[in-house]
C-alpha cells in the first residue's frame, strides 16, 4: 500500500504539507459534502452554504448546522486523524491545513491546524464579529441575536465568501515552501483550496502525493495515489516511515 518510494521520499523530507477534505472525515461516519445524509440529501449543500441562503431563511440554516454540529458531537477522531496528528513530531517542518469544519483533527491531538473554511462549532455575530463557542448560541426555532442585534451565524466560510487571509497566505507558503504534498480525502473541486496541491507542485517543486479511494479532479497531476481509505493508510504511513529511517 505505501510504495518505497513514498517511505524513502518522505523518511527524509524537510518540510511534509497536507491538505485535507471531507473524506478524512468519512471513517469516523461524518457524510462527505457530497453525500449528505439523511433529510438533508435533498438539498445541495452549495445552496445552504451561502449567505444569501441564510438571509433567505436564516432558521433552514441553522437547523442544518445544528445537525452536522449533533452529529459531530456523536463521532470520534478515526486512524487518520490520530495518525496525522502523530506526523506533526516525525519532520522539521509538518503544515496541516483543512478544508474541514468538524474539529476533529482537533480533538485528535492536533495541536497546529490551519481551518481555511472555519470550525462549525464557532459561531459569529455578522455585526460586530463577537465569537460564540458551541452551543453559547444555540440555534433553535428563532434565530439568536447578538447583544448588539446583530444576527449570529455560523463562523463557517459559505460559498462565495473569502476564506481568513492569514490561513490562506500560511497554506499557500507552506505549498510553496514544502516538498512533500500529501492531498487526503479531498475531491479537489472546491476552489482556492483545490489550487493549493497545484502550487505545491508547480511553484515550489514538491512531490504531489493523493491519499484517496476515487480518482479526484487533482488526479492527472498527482505524483503518486495510494488508492485507499486515509483511515487505513495513514497509520501505515506512519509505520513505513519509522521503518525507513
Ligand atoms: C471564494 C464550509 C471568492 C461550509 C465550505 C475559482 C477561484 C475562486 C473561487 C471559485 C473558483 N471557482 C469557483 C469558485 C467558487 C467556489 C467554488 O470553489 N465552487 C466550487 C464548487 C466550484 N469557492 C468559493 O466560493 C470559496 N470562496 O472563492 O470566494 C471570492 C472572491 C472575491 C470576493 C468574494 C469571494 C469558498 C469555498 C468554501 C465553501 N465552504 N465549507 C460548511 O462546511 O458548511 S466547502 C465544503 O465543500 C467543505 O468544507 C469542503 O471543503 C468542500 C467539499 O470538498 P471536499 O472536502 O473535497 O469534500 P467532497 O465531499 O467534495 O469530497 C470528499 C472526497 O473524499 C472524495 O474525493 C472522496 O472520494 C474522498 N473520500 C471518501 N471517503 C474517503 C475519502 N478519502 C479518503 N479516505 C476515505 N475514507
Ligand atoms: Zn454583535
Amino acid at each position: 500500500m505505501v510504495s518505497e518510494i513514498i517511505a524513502n521520499k518522505l523518511s527524509n523530507a524537510r518540510h511534509v504539507a497536507v491538505l485535507t477534505g471531507a473524506g478524512v472525515s468519512a471513517e469516523s461516519g461524518v457524510p462527505t459534502f457530497r453525500d449528505a445524509g439523511g433529510l438533508w440529501a435533498k438539498y445541495d449543500p452549495q445552496q445552504l452554504a451561502t449567505e444569501a441562503a441564510f438571509r433567505a431563511d436564516p432558521d433552514l440554516v441553522w437547523r442544518w448546522y445544528s445537525w452536522r454540529r449533533q452529529l459531530i458531537a456523536n463521532v470520534n477522531p478515526n486512524p487518520g486523524h490520530f495518525a496525522l496528528a502523530a506526523l506533526h513530531d516525525m519532520f522539521p517542518r509538518f503544515s496541516l491545513v483543512t478544508q474541514n469544519v468538524d474539529n476533529l483533527h482537533q480533538r485528535a491531538g492536533s495541536r497546529e491546524v490551519h481551518e481555511l473554511h472555519g470550525n462549525i462549532e464557532r459561531s459569529r455575530c455578522m455585526i460586530c464579529e463577537a465569537v460564540f463557542h458551541g452551543d453559547e448560541a444555540p440555534p433553535g426555532e428563532h434565530v439568536l441575536q447578538c447583544s448588539c442585534g446583530g444576527a449570529i451565524r455560523p463562523d463557517v466560510v459559505w460559498f462565495g465568501e473569502q476564506l481568513p487571509e492569514k490561513e490562506l497566505r500560511f497554506a499557500t507558503e507552506a505549498a510553496v515552501d514544502c516538498d512533500v504534498f500529501l492531498t487526503i480525502g479531498t475531491s479537489g473541486q472546491v476552489y482556492p483550496a483545490a489550487q493549493l496541491p497545484l502550487i505545491a507542485k508547480q511553484q515550489g517543486g514538491a512531490m504531489l502525493i493523493e491519499i484517496n479511494p476515487e480518482p479526484s479532479a487533482l488526479a492527472s497531476m498527482v505524483d503518486e495515489c495510494i488508492c485507499s481509505p486515509s483511515g487505513e493508510v495513514l497509520p501505515r504511513l506512519l509505520d513505513a516511515i519509522k521503518a525507513a529511517r
